[in-house]
């Protein structure tokens, strides 16, 4: 029995969505890998994907945001440990958790092959722990980008039974903030010093951020940093929740427990006055249209390329049409 063919038999549906996922349910890491995959890629199997994966329970997703090296993969890493002991008091879901995942958005390299350097090492060092589930992700042609992969890759999770996600990207493009956005507790990162909070402020992070980390706390600055951001944070827009500021020092540790604790408390305060289901219903309107969007482009990239199409521009060339006729004619009259 050691012919490909063989080989084929013996393991059906190796590639199947369906085969996948309920192998995925039962804990099989390798399996859930290749149904990320499929997300990143894109396409029907993505699409399958995410068939399978709709309707089931969402994990509970923190955000971890903020500018490059401030420890936000420290921080996640760290984040998950304290995580797996359980929600507190008071926070409905099981305790302790059984599994959590990580999942690294990397936005700046499509081609990576979904690996940032710096996260290899921490996938090897929780590669002994079945609880802990990490991985960096990348799109590599999904339709709508990172902001629709990300969604699906998290349904997923939930579909095959992850009760929390931490979703850790680089806070400072649009994508990022808009990933970040769509977590349910949203955490920004900055470290002591005025610098990062005020980038933070510019990338638009103070208005989507839930709680703040001011992490590498063990520099000099920590509480000037803290009470810089009070100070911009009072000058916003009133909210119903005010953001929590925790100062952690992911390096050893120290702060995590509060800041699980935080987490906690926003996860309470969003149940209690149901922020959260709004939050999840304004979620899912803004990926439909996002859904729709890349729809209509892709037909748009079609029609471009269609005979009628270079007609209308011949006759638009010529002066024999303006381009508004030229898209009524292409499109029938909006
Ligand atoms: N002094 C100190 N260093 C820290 C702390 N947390 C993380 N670091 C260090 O900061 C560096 C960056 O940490 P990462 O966790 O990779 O930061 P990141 O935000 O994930 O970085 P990117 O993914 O590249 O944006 C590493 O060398 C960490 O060891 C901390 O609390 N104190
Ligand atoms: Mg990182």
């Amino acid at each position: 029995m050691t012919g490909g063919v063989a080989l084929e038999r013996s393991s059906p549906g190796r590639g199947d969505p369906r085969t996948l996922f309920e192998r995925a349910r039962r804990k099989d890491r390798g399996a859930l890998a290749r149904l990320l995959s499929f997300v990143e890629e894109g396409g029907e199997r993505s699409r399958a994907v995410a068939r399978l994966s709709y309707r089931a329970e969402e994990p509970y997703v923190v955000g971890l945001t903020g500018a490059p090296g401030v420890g936000k993969s420290t921080l996640g890493d760290q984040l998950v440990s304290v995580a797996l002991s359980g929600w507190p008091e008071g926070v409905p879901g099981p305790a302790p958790l059984d599994q959590v995942a990580v999942l690294a958005i990397d936005p700046t390299s499509p081609f990576s092959g979904g690996a940032i350097l710096g996260d290899r090492a921490r996938m090897q060092r929780h590669a002994t722990d079945p609880a802990v589930f990490i991985r960096s992700m990348a799109t590599r042609g999904h339709l709508g980008g990172l902001a629709l992969a990300v969604p699906d890759a998290l349904r997923l999770l939930g579909a095959v039974g992850f009760p929390v996600a931490v979703v850790e990207t680089v806070g400072v493009g649009q994508v990022e903030v808009e990933v970040a956005a769509a977590s349910d507790t949203t955490v920004v990162v900055v470290t002591p010093g005025w610098g990062d909070s005020l980038q933070a402020a510019k990338a638009g992070l103070l208005e989507v951020a839930d709680l703040f980390v001011i992490n590498k706390a063990d520099r000099p600055g920590a509480s000037e940093a803290a009470r810089d951001l009070r100070q911009m944070l009072s000058l916003g827009t009133e909210r119903s929740w005010t953001p929590l500021i925790v100062e952690t020092v992911a390096a050893t540790g120290a702060g995590i427990e509060e800041l699980w604790d935080a987490v906690a408390r926003h996860r309470r305060h969003l149940t209690e006055t149901g922020g959260l289901g709004a939050k999840r219903a304004e979620r899912v309107a803004t990926e439909l249209k996002k859904v729709l969007s890349a729809v209509f482009e892709r037909r748009l990239d079609e029609l471009a390329g269609s005979p009628g199409y270079a007609a209308a521009l011949g006759d638009l060339a010529a002066g024999r049409c303006d381009p508004y006729e030229a898209a009524d004619r292409l499109l029938g009259p909006g």
